[in-house]
């Protein structure tokens, strides 16, 4: 019918402006590189980036909260312990054979071959044991303030850059031993800020509060009405400010893109060692995203997966753009509700807590990055330091919030793991602001194929409670 085909046009009309404003934006910044822009003209021409990465930032806690919250008192508690067990069994899954890929694709590809670097600093750096690593994202679990949560954020600098971490990443690495004094060394230098950078929050401490406190007014007949009508109630509201802000993203993205290309270091650097290690990453995630995941949601599902991963086109492009997944959140939420068709209790519940613990990318980038730098130091690692790596780029992946360029902060957690010098981290900060896109880009497509999986294996108890409200079933 008509109407079927404007809504047809409208959602794709979307992804179209989004596809196109990636290209517009990559051919506009290389026009304009020969200018050479100053730091000012750059920030003023990267200014609606600014504002797309502000107006989706403003979103994500109170989409957080709401959805997490309204998803969880929406589910009794027993269906929802099924679901949650499904979900935290997909996520370890995927982000241990993420890892797994990083390693293997590392220790084929070698990027590091062919250096003379001495590693004479091992000595001086004391190791932080992957316990500790574990116990500080516990700790941050619980976050004793929940306003401060909400605002906390700790900005840091590695050579030219400054990276932006939140509280999470902060405590794991003001606890571990001895990277605190670098740490703290590295936070005292002048901050300066850039465009695209986003305030952070402890989302984990959110997500841990919200879930307890969604399934606590679940279970509170009708003394919780208020709060349960309240909760809903906001998640509508932010849900209809999402759309609106859709409207403005491929502007912002065409700016976010050209500004960043405006701005990088010259291509030149790019050569040997570090162009072999932008390729082998490059790699490793499109074995991640391209082959494994939509192979494993096909073994599940017995669903085409493409055509899933097409519904999500947008989202995905908008990580591209914003090298945020808690700034995707919003858009992921949208396309995943409304092109797939993904149950809303499965939404709410599942995608404020991938994008806030599952980073496959991110995962697999912090596993293989180390491994490179041990390359460039000309340490063999055995294989009892290659167990390490894997499970502290695990728990630094959890850890890093999902802004840009955490995961080059949480790195120094896997460094310091093995006694690898955390001051190399410099050595891919060139290539990291596009490495970045890249990873949260499979981050996010990482969290939706979690939600089609998730959604899979649990229409039973979907339907069963469909049945038990009344609802007309599977449909929403
Ligand atoms: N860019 C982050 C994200 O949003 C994570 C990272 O830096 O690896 O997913």
């Amino acid at each position: 019918s008509k109407e079927n085909v404007i809504a047809f046009f409208k959602n794709n009309a979307f992804v179209l402006f989004t596809v196109a404003a990636v290209v517009v934006g990559i051919v506009l910044g290389f026009a304009l590189r020969p200018y050479k822009m100053t730091y000012r003209e750059v920030k003023y021409f990267s200014f609606p980036g600014e504002l797309l990465m502000r107006m989706l930032q403003m979103l994500v806690l109170p989409l957080l909260v709401s959805s997490l919250i309204t998803g969880m008192a929406a589910l009794d508690s027993k269906a929802s312990g099924k679901m949650g067990m499904r979900a935290l069994i997909y996520y370890m899954t995927t982000t241990f054979i993420a890892v797994f890929t990083g390693i293997i694709v590392v220790l084929i590809i070698h990027p590091g071959k062919g250096s003379k670097a001495e590693f004479g600093k091992q000595q001086k750096i004391e190791q932080v044991s992957p316990a500790d690593a574990f116990l500080d994202l516990i700790r941050n679990m619980f976050p004793p303030n929940l306003v401060q949560a909400c605002t906390q954020q700790f900005k840091t600098k590695y050579g030219k850059r400054v990276v932006t971490v939140t509280m999470t990443v902060n405590e794991t690495l003001f606890n571990s031993t001895n990277a605190t004094q670098e740490v703290m060394e590295i936070s005292r230098e002048e901050v300066i800020p850039v465009p695209g950078q986003v305030n952070g929050v402890n989302a984990l401490g959110l997500v841990v509060f919200s879930v307890c406190f969604g399934l606590i007014i679940g279970n509170m007949k009708e003394q919780g009405q208020v709060l349960r009508d309240f909760f809903d109630a906001m998640n509508e509201a932010i849900m209809r400010l999402v759309a609106i802000i859709m409207w403005y993203a491929p502007i912002g993205i065409l700016f976010l893109i050209a500004g960043k290309i405006v701005e990088m270091d010259d291509l030149t650097q790019m050569g040997g060692q570090l162009g072999m290690y932008t390729i082998t990453v490059i790699i490793g995630l499109l074995i991640h995203g391209v082959l494994i995941l939509p192979t494993l949601y096909f073994v599940i599902t017995r669903q085409n997966p493409f055509t899933f991963i097409a519904g999500i086109l947008q989202a995905l492009v908008t990580a591209l753009g914003t090298s945020s997944s808690s700034a995707t959140l919003p858009v992921t939420f949208k396309c995943l509700e409304e092109n797939n068709k993904i149950d809303k209790r499965i939404t709410r519940f599942v995608l404020p807590v991938g994008a806030t613990i599952n980073m496959d990318g991110t995962a697999l980038y912090e596993a293989l990055a180390a491994i490179f730098i041990a390359q460039v130091n000309n340490v063999e690692m055995n294989f009892g330091q290659i167990l390490t790596i894997s499970i502290t780029a695990t728990a630094a992946s959890i850890g890093a919030a999902g802004i840009p360029q955490a995961g080059l902060v949480t790195m120094v957690i896997v460094l310091t793991s093995v006694g690898l010098p955390t001051d190399d981290i410099t050595l891919i900060i060139a290539v990291d602001w596009f490495l970045d896109r890249l990873r949260t880009t499979t981050n996010v497509l990482g969290d939706s194929i979690g939600a089609g999986i998730v959604e899979f294996l649990s229409r039973h108890e979907l339907r069963s409670k469909d049945v038990e409200m009344g609802n007309s079933v599977l449909e929403e």
